[in-house]
């Protein structure tokens, strides 16, 4: 069967928050996320991946990984080829070794980035054709000169580009929404990096709805956007909603809850 990998997927893999999550790694503080509040939205979002007809696997929360919720930065789903990421941020390193048994069941090659570099999946944007990686405080050239050895023999073109400055990741600020088409923040676009595509920018005091992702026949949101999901919405899109204040309390996002693939 054909299909755009980038936006349709057969399979998810979640990770269910665990209770020390009030201890995640947040770039300002803007109180404690709550357990109960973060399920419930968690439980909304695989409902959502589900109602697309995926098959969405929901690992067992990992006490000892305060950020594990936050699978996205774990790994990179390519067609027929998984690749284990070398996150950045010390505290999430050992997340990555509990994420590999769930991949070697889909897929027949699981790479890893072994350093001395860094990347979080959090950095990678991709699309028809090519793979965007942001350098961040994350994601630095070395670990996006490793990833691009590995996929460049599966056919894949990697394209190092800048996160902006104070950005966590580069898909904080940018989503793919499919067929060429990329919802970005206006601060993002500014830097050139989507020459090429057609872009569609988030509204004025919405930047953090660019953190979006398109499933299936889906493009999930966070809650509390209107200006920009009324827009996506006359473009065409159908757009579901799910609260992600707990998240967005650690700087995360719809994309960074699922890695999203076929198998
Ligand atoms: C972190 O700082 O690593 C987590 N608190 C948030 C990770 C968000 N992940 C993502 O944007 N892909």
């Amino acid at each position: 069967m054909s299909y755009n990998p980038t936006f349709q997927f057969s399979h998810a893999i979640t990770r269910r928050p665990s209770a020390s999550i009030v201890n995640g790694l947040r770039a300002e503080d803007t109180g404690t996320p709550d357990l109960a509040l973060m399920q419930q939205h968690h439980n909304e979002y695989v409902g959502l991946l589900r109602e697309t007809g995926a098959d969405v696997t929901e690992l067992e929360a990992l006490e000892a990984f305060p950020d594990s919720v936050f699978v996205e930065d774990d790994a990179l789903c390519l067609p027929g080829l998984a690749v284990l990421m070398r996150p950045g941020a010390p505290s999430r390193l050992g997340e990555v070794e509990h994420m590999a048994p769930a991949l070697r069941k889909h897929f027949k090659t699981v790479a890893a980035i072994e350093g001395p570099g860094f990347i979080e999946g959090g950095d990678i944007l991709l699309t028809d054709k090519e793979i965007l990686v942001g350098k961040s405080a994350r994601t630095d050239s070395e670990g996006i000169a490793e990833l691009t050895r590995i996929v460049e023999p599966h056919g894949h073109v990697v394209r190092e580009v800048d996160t902006p400055a104070g950005v966590l990741h580069f898909k904080t600020d940018c989503s793919l929404l499919g067929d060429n088409t990329i919802l970005s923040t206006k601060r993002l676009d500014a830097s050139g990096c989507f020459a090429g595509y057609r872009v569609i920018h988030t509204e004025d005091d919405e930047e953090a709805a660019a953190n979006t992702i398109r499933f299936n026949q889906f493009v999930i949101m966070p809650s509390g956007f209107p200006k920009t999901a009324e827009k996506l919405m006359r473009e065409g899109f159908e757009v579901r909603h799910v609260g992600n204040s707990e998240c967005a309390k650690l700087d995360g996002g719809m994309s960074c809850l699922s890695l999203r693939f076929n198998a």
